[in-house]
């Protein structure tokens, strides 16, 4: 266990000897080289990993290091089967660190809990979709059922499941983008009428300036490097604001470039750095408003503009009342709270200022905060008054997670569905589906808890581990009659059963699909509004995991009949049957089974890329909202006597999510270790701490209930005084549930109200 600064790029030979460490670790390699190969190329399968989007170059072999370990991740032949079931019992599972349940490898046969032996045993395929079904029809109401989605379920799988849960009566889908992306969603469609951004890949190829609000593309979307690095080589400013000093948004080594691999080269991914205070963002951006709107109020004397005043009157409502607000905010709220200096803000005003076409873009550093819908709000802003939305080289980029993320809200998974989506149901299917509002992830949680809701449904990924409030999260799921988990790989949700408790496994996205009429292929949709398909090629067939889509109608079938509303089987048969039913009910997918076969897939349109608005107004909104009061506590109930930080949770460089591929975090300088607390180094003193010494993190909240993490190691770094970082799941337990944004609940992952203290705890050694 150590760390040590990262001197290199980010990408270049540490990622390519990582990526060969991955292959080799897999025990799969010839197989996973040429999966690697056919990675986001014309007939191959979409990277499991991120949603950043390609070009759709046909021929053009384009890989990063964390793709490289998702798809090997997945494409393992180890299987965890039912001898291993038999072997380790489910509290002993409860008791492994997160790597080892996912390494042991591929789910490979249905399994069910068994609480008097406490182990999972085989079951049929049959019996389980009938034990499903039974405890599905004896619920007093279909409300009492939670179908989770995570987003990697394809197009198809994610409508064939929200088909079957709404026909089964409920609009219960909490989902991994209510925990992501969700303040986006809110905030967008109510700004410009559609919850998406508006850019494509094409717009970063002539952009002047991109600014990058909280993201980690180095670890997190490894491809958008690429992108940047050449934008700032063709001379485009491209200005990050971070809390931390991430290498890849400093320099960056194309693997795929042998020129720069052999000498060692690298190009900067950015031209300017800020680091601002966690949550710091909206308060940046009114500071550059406030700045610019001086400087347009003097061009005003003189008969000039510095804002796009004409795209204002034709497309937007809300400048005057939004331009008091900025005028009327002090000075000193905006270098509080941003963190920054009056001459970092004013310099990021000028590189602003002197662009023509700006792309804003964001991810979790911006999400995951009490007022992330406002930040992203005063993001758009800035973007309404320069006309930046709708024009080439220009617009608003918030950068998904999952792979499929953004395409499963497209097609439905939606606890508050658009009435649009509604009457298309009930026109194409021809019944009525509920109308109103379910579940999202915070209010499924609080329900199981309360005991109110009683099977929990997941379509991937790994709630337990994912959510918050870990300890309450896990009583929740234990009081459930039943939680079923349709997964490739085992992980902490399946070993938290509930009292009665099903493991599907199935396909991952490199696995061939073969059905009744043949080999099948799934779709995606990327972060640029692109769908194309996706098909495997690690053979599976003779083993008994099916596809998600099969396991989908196998549930439908069992519970409402086989012709109820749809002739189940067919969708599962041939997915073409699944695309039809799509282009009829969802819009923008008009000959949907056709327009596949452009290489690169086809773009679904967005309305406000083509300066069309769908809000009430049919106007773009300029939003009018004050910074919070406060950005250091919400809601603590005492103030304690030590000195409170704000701590963020993110990812390491070895991680997907809840699913850890290693314990080195290279880019941070972090080896062999999770248990990690990142402090500024004048904190760490002030605490009368040094490097490496070992603290409690401890949760401030308005309730009564301990959250607190012991053993983690103090790592000085490059981060704000009074903010810290660490990682998720292992912080997850300091997440109080009801600490979620407004507007969107997302867990405030990115602001919780800590205190530090020294540990009485021997570190816990988490390695497989
Ligand atoms: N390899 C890999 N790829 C992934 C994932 C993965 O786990 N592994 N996860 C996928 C998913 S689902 C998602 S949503 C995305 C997540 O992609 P990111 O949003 O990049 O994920 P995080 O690791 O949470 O990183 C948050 C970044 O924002 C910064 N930050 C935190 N708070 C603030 C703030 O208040 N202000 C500012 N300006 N910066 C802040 C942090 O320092 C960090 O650099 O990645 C996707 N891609
Ligand atoms: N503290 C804190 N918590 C967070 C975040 C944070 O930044 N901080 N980030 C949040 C974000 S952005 C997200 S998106 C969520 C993620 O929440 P989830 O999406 O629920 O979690 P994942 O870890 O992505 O899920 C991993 C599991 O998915 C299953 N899986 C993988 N591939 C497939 C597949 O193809 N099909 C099926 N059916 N299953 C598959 C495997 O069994 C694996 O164990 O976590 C959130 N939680
Ligand atoms: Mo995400």
């Amino acid at each position: 266990m150590s760390y040590k600064q990262y001197s290199g790029s980010a990408g270049g030979w540490g990622a390519l000897k990582a990526t060969t460490q991955h292959l080799f670790k897999s025990e799969n390699v010839a197989k996973n080289i040429s999966n690697l190969l056919r990675t986001n190329q014309d007939h191959g399968f979409d990277c499991p990993g991120c949603a950043w989007g390609e070009k759709g170059v046909p021929g053009r072999f384009r890989f990063c290091e964390n793709g490289a370990k998702a798809v090997n991740w997945e494409a393992t032949t180890r299987r965890v089967d039912r001898d291993f079931f038999a072997k380790y019992s489910v509290s002993w599972l409860n008791k492994q660190t997160d790597y080892y349940l996912e390494y042991q490898g591929r789910l490979n046969e249905p399994m069910r809990y068994n609480p008097d032996t406490d182990h999972y045993e085989p079951i049929s395929w049959d019996e389980a979709f009938a034990v499903i079904a039974e405890h599905l029809n004896a619920l007093e109401s279909p409300n009492q059922a939670e179908f989770y989605t995570s987003g990697r379920a394809s197009n198809e799988a994610a409508f064939v499941y929200q088909l079957f849960a709404r026909r089964f009566g409920t609009n219960n889908f909490p989902d991994c983008s209510n925990m992501c992306h969700e303040a986006t969603s809110v905030a967008l469609s109510k700004t410009i009428g559609i919850g998406k951004g508006t850019v494509t890949i094409e717009d970063f190829e002539i952009a002047d300036a991109i600014f990058l609000f909280g993201q980690n593309p180095g670890t997190n979307h490894p491809r958008m490097l690429e992108t940047l690095a050449s934008a700032n080589k063709r001379g485009a400013q491209v200005v990050a604001f971070n809390n931390l000093k991430e290498r890849g948004l400093e320099r960056f080594t194309n693997p795929q470039h042998p020129l720069e691999m052999l000498s060692n080269g690298s190009t900067p991914t950015t031209s300017h750095y800020f680091m601002p205070k966690l949550g710091g963002d909206m308060a940046v951006v009114r500071g550059i408003v406030k700045v610019l709107l001086e400087r347009h109020i003097q061009a005003q004397q003189q008969g000039e503009s510095v804002f796009d005043l004409e795209f204002i009157a034709e497309h937007t409502e809300g400048m005057d009342e939004y331009l008091a607000t900025v005028s009327a905010t002090p000075w000193e709220q905006i270098f509080a709270q941003s963190g920054l200096s009056q001459d970092e803000i004013v310099q990021a005003a000028d590189i602003y200022a002197n662009a023509k076409t700006r792309i804003v873009t964001w991810a979790m550093g911006v999400t995951q905060h009490k007022h992330s819908v406002a930040t992203i709000q005063e993001l758009v802003n800035l973007q309404l008054l320069f006309g930046q939305v709708g024009k080439p080289g220009a617009g608003l980029c918030p950068v998904r997670g999952h792979s499929n993320v953004q395409g499963d809200r497209t097609v439905g998974i939606n606890e508050k569905p658009p009435a649009t989506l509604l009457q298309n149901i009930e026109s194409v299917f021809g019944f009525e589906p509920p109308k109103e509002h379910g579940h999202n992830v915070v209010n499924a949680l609080q329900a199981m808890s309360r005991g109110e809701s009683k099977v929990f449904i997941g379509l991937g990924g790994n709630l337990v581990a994912a959510a918050p409030d870990t300890e309450r999260v896990m009583a929740a799921m234990a009081q459930c009659n039943l939680t079923v988990n349709i997964a490739t790989k085992l992980n902490r949700s399946h070993v938290n059963p509930g009292k009665d408790s099903i493991i599907l496994p199935c396909y991952g996205r490199t696995d061939i699909d073969i059905q009744a009429s043949g080999e099948q292929k799934v779709t995606v949709e990327d972060s640029f509004s692109m769908v194309h398909s996706s098909s495997g090629r690690v053979d599976v067939s003779g083993e008994l995991m099916r596809s998600e889509v099969a396991i989908i109608v196998g549930m439908a079938k069992a519970t409402l009949g086989a012709m109820n509303p749809v002739d189940w089987q067919s969708l599962a048969d041939n997915y073409n049957n699944i695309r039809d039913y799509i282009e009829k009910t969802i819009p923008g997918f008009t000959q949907f089974n056709q327009r596949l076969d452009n290489p690169g897939g086809f773009y679904l349109g967005n309305s406000a890329r083509s300066l069309v608005w769908n809000t009430p107004q049919s106007k773009a909104q300029i939003s009018n909202n004050v910074l919070p009061e406060s950005l250091l506590i919400h809601d603590v109930k005492s103030t304690p006597k030590r000195p409170v930080f704000v701590l963020q949770t993110m990812r390491s460089h070895d991680q997907y999510n809840t699913t850890v591929y290693g314990y080195d975090d290279r880019y941070r300088g972090v080896f062999g270790e999770r248990n990690v607390v990142f402090v500024n180094p004048q904190d760490i003193e002030a605490l009368g701490l040094k490097a490496e010494d070992l603290v409690d993190i401890e949760t401030l909240w308005t309730d009564d209930k301990v959250r607190k993490i012991h053993g983690f190691k103090v790592i000085p770094y490059q981060i704000p005084q009074g903010n810290i970082a660490a990682y998720f799941p292992e912080a997850n337990p300091l997440i109080p549930l009801e600490s979620k944004g407004d507007f969107s609940d997302t867990p405030t992952s990115k602001s919780i109200a800590v205190v530090l203290t020294p540990s009485e705890v021997r570190q816990l050694v988490r390695s497989a």
